[in-house]
């Protein structure tokens, strides 16, 4: 069987967070080259990417983490029902700039929105991951954190990218690593960092080690870092090698993924 990896490109990395829409059009050809460095050593790769502006800052404004609000407590010019079409059409624009970027390096890809394919939300969310495992060797199958029906009152939710690479990873027959690619660190950091932005990197992380992680809950719907190492530990738990790595810096994804020394944080156990 060929070996199995499964990548997160943050949504911090991929796009300017703070700015409603803008894609990092550089990093995603710089994440682009590794992938394709990581096929042609006959890796097959499953590819999650995460929200960044595309996705965060409206399903923050119209409360979409926290399934249907009665009384319309958010400002904004859109209902809910409005603003949950609009994340998913958004996700699928930052979707397109994704598969463009493969295509300009002649790397096929086939994507599925979650919308589409899965229910609730959290690692436990239903809908069939097997698709995930079917694609012929060389063709990328691609995903994304998405808007996605709940059961019960709340209606609908956020479907993290990292519940989803978690699942993946798990379920998968073959994977052997779980690689979440990220912006503004180089892995996971012991302390906050200082004021030249440096912190201590932690080449490898253990279930007690305590680290420091950004969390901006004033933009982001999902959890941060901190959710990276909890999905991070379960697969690990399952027998998944998982690094985090800086998507910004040399050749550090591809480098991860083909489990080569690499300059970032492992999970250990
Ligand atoms: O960035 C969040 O996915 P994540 C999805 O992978 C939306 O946590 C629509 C905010």
């Amino acid at each position: 069987m060929r070996s199995r990896v499964v990548v997160k490109w943050g949504g911090g990395l991929i796009t300017e967070k703070g700015i409603m829409k803008t894609v990092r059009k550089d990093v995603l050809d710089s994440l682009t080259e590794q992938l394709d460095r990581c096929l042609k050593a006959n890796l097959d790769i499953i590819l999650v990417h995460g929200a960044g502006s595309f996705g965060h800052l409206k399903a923050k404004q119209y409360r979409l983490a926290d399934g249907r609000v009665r009384e319309k407590n958010f400002e904004g010019e859109l209902t809910q029902d409005e603003a949950i079409q609009s994340v998913r059409t958004d996700m699928l624009e930052l979707n397109q700039h994704v598969l463009d970027a493969l295509t300009r390096r002649d790397i096929s890809a086939v994507s599925l929105p979650p919308h589409k394919w899965a229910r609730n939300t959290g690692p436990n969310f239903q809908g069939d991951i097997t698709m995930f495992g079917q694609s012929p060797s060389g063709i990328v199958m691609i995903t994304h954190g998405d808007v996605v029906e709940c059961d019960g009152p709340h209606e609908f939710g956020i479907l993290s990218g990292d519940d989803i690479v978690l699942r993946l990873s798990r379920e998968l027959p073959g994977v052997e690593r779980l690689v979440f690619a990220m912006g503004g660190v180089d892995g996971v950091l012991a302390s906050p960092p200082n004021d030249q932005g440096e912190g201590t990197l932690l080449p490898t992380l253990k279930k007690e080690d305590v680290f420091t992680g950004e969390h901006h809950s004033e933009m982001d719907v999902t959890g941060g870092i901190g959710l990276k190492v909890a999905r991070g530990f379960e697969a690990l738990d399952a027998g998944v090698e998982v690094y985090l790595v800086s998507g910004e810096r040399g050749e550090r994804v591809a480098e991860a993924c083909l489990g080569l020394e690499v300059f970032g944080t492992r999970l250990t156990s």
